[in-house]
């Protein structure tokens, strides 16, 4: 695991609450963090795979959590977020699963975001 990988990890796992409630990580944390979670490396996260993330952050319901989360990001219903999905679960995870992400300027053309 990088430097970078820890940090982001441990940014995003925080035993204390009063943090776990203030702390704002960037979209590349965020990934990162995810990714970790990849367990077959297959380059997406199924719900199996965002079960153990969600569950990992302490949230209760991860089962029920993951179910949705795919529900939402999933825009090609292959039951997998893929990795143009990510910018869904982004979304997902702030409304549902607490966490504050800070959005960078797109680098790119805005376009290139689906919703
Ligand atoms: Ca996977």
């Amino acid at each position: 695991m990088s430097t970078a990988a820890v940090a982001a990890y441990r940014g995003l796992n925080y035993g204390n609450k009063q943090e776990h409630q203030t702390k704002t990580v960037s979209v590349e944390d965020f990934k990162r963090w995810l990714m970790q979670f990849d367990t077959d490396g297959d380059g997406r996260i199924s719900r199996r795979e965002l079960r153990a993330a969600i569950r990992r952050r302490g949230a209760w319901f991860a089962g029920l959590r993951a179910w949705r989360a795919v529900q939402r990001a999933d825009t090609n219903r292959n039951g997998f977020v893929d990795d143009d999905e990510i910018e869904n679960l982004i979304d997902v995870a702030e409304k549902d699963l607490g966490f504050k992400i800070r959005r960078d300027p797109p680098a790119g053309p805005v376009s290139a975001l689906q919703y």
